[in-house]
């Protein structure tokens, strides 16, 4: 009897600890640059949801994106692991794609919350597949209680998005269906009181260019100051290697060398309806009466550089296309319109949202960003890995960032370029125009880092997926050659 009454208690307890775990919701963009916000600095562009909820959070001022484009990037978010461990990228597996392994996915945040007892939610690009032995692999839309994803880049027109179809009457651009769907899911969520985490990967404001007509008025005829390292002589200083990818026709290709105005206005139309589904999210968790125990993290999958240095697009391990906004808003911390200096990166979310929900601080290679609610916490030392091994082998690059700096290495021998390295001091230059390699001055810091790249190169080939891509990578980073 005694023993049977314990095991009640036991198990009332463990269910009203359950019932205090808060819900996480987590909210990414697509190909969304810095400056595009508001509580980012951004001139002449209104964000006031996404800035409402970063004066009621922590904003980061140094997240950085391990490999700045949309599938390895979404594969890290989900699991904490870098790009050479999950193998998962645009063109780098046996049949095209890298799949995610299943052993990964169970690891995942939204799988290892679903196997706690958490209810989930995905909604948007999924982007990535996972490897079920079919040559495309599949889309987890049973692993999740509510499903809105979709397959491959999904379409801005709601009615195309199989999953999401009940809302395009309603709302006929994408966006807003997100943040339809995201209220739908909290209010029914919040009546039976199961904890939830929501996960919505919005296909804005990756391209195509197609912003929701509704608000066309709000930037017409509105001009945008360039940033200060805007346009091609800012790049001069770049490796040669840099220039032999897509990003550097694109700042032809795309308009900014000549339509700088029009083609961002269309960029923020697209991040404005954003900010509108982001302020229905934040509506349903007030209305549901649960914004006391509900944490809402917001940043994107990789940068974007709108014309800066003289490129267009993302991949590259520079400032506008690796860093993104991320804000964390957690109503159980105290701390309000605070700002993280330190670095920190996307292998961190999964670890953040793992210690929200089940204090779990660590993840695969990524650490819980909740100890930043103390913003004078620091990391000294940490090495931010910056991995770009899509596309043409003649832009391949590896770099990190370090506290105050970054350092690239750009390997590609051939068509007269010799393996070539740079380092930016992003304290005293953070627009990167001062690429200090063979500065005398910073020479112990050049030799600490090579030291550094050395080693995580060494990582690199010790840990690295058994895919071919990623062990002949190995050897073309080596400094010491082939
Ligand atoms: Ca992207």
């Amino acid at each position: 009897m005694r023993a049977f009454f314990f095991l009640v208690t036991f198990l009332s307890m463990n269910h009203l600890c359950a019932d205090d775990r808060p819900n996480i919701i987590f909210l990414m963009t697509d190909d969304q640059n810095i400056r595009s916000l508001g509580c980012y600095g951004a001139p002449g562009v209104t964000t006031p949801n996404i800035d409402g909820l970063a004066n009621d959070g922590i904003v980061f001022d140094r997240h950085y994106d391990t490999t700045a484009i949309c599938m390895a990037s979404r594969a890290s978010v989900m699991t904490g692991l870098l790009e050479y461990q999950h193998g998962v990228n645009f063109g780098t597996g046996m049949d095209g794609d890298g799949q995610m392994r299943n052993g990964d996915w169970s690891q995942s945040y939204p799988m290892l919350l679903q196997n706690a007892g958490y209810q989930t939610a995905f909604a948007g690009k999924f982007g990535f597949t996972i490897a079920d032995g079919s040559k495309s692999g599949r889309y987890p839309e049973d692993d999740f209680d509510a499903w809105g994803g979709g397959g491959g880049q999904t379409s801005f027109i709601t009615a195309r998005n199989k999953s999401m179809k009940r809302y395009a009457q309603e709302y006929p651009h994408a966006t807003r269906s997100y943040g339809a769907f995201g209220r739908d899911f909290i209010k029914e969520s919040a009546k039976h009181g199961k904890p939830f985490c929501l996960s919505i990967s919005f296909k804005a404001p990756h391209r195509p260019v197609q912003p929701d007509p509704l608000y066309n008025e709000i930037y017409a005829g509105k001009t945008f100051p360039k940033p200060a390292n805007f346009g091609r002589k800012f790049g001069e200083h770049f490796s040669e290697q840099s220039r032999r990818g897509r990003q550097y026709q694109r700042f032809d290709d795309w308009h900014y060398n000549d339509s700088y105005d029009d083609v961002m206005a269309k960029y923020y139309q697209l991040i404005y309806a954003v900010d509108v589904a982001v302020g229905m999210i934040r509506d349903a968790v007030k209305d549901s009466g649960i914004h006391h125990k509900t944490l809402i993290i917001f940043t994107s999958d990789n940068g974007y550089f709108c014309g800066a240095h003289g490129y267009g697009s993302k991949v590259l391990p520079y400032e506008e296309s690796s860093r993104v906004p991320l804000i964390i808003y957690d109503p159980r911390s105290l701390k309000k319109s605070d700002r993280c200096h330190s670095v920190t990166a996307n292998i961190d979310i999964a670890a953040t949202i793992l210690d929200a929900a089940l204090g779990k601080p660590t993840h695969k290679k990524g650490k819980s960003l909740l100890k930043y609610y103390d913003t004078s916490h620091t990391q000294g030392n940490r090495i931010i890995p910056l991995i770009n091994v899509w596309g043409p082998e003649q832009a391949f690059s590896l770099g990190f960032v370090k506290n105050q700096w970054k350092y690239i290495y750009w390997p590609y021998t051939g068509d007269g370029m010799k393996p070539t390295a740079e380092i930016y001091n992003l304290q005293e230059d953070p627009l990167e125009l001062h690429n200090r390699i063979n500065d005398s001055a910073v020479k112990d810091i050049r030799l600490e880092l090579e030291n550094d790249y050395d080693n995580l190169v060494r990582d690199w080939q010790q840990h690295a997926i058994d895919r071919p891509h990623y062990k002949t990578a190995t050897t073309l980073f080596s400094r010491e050659g082939p």
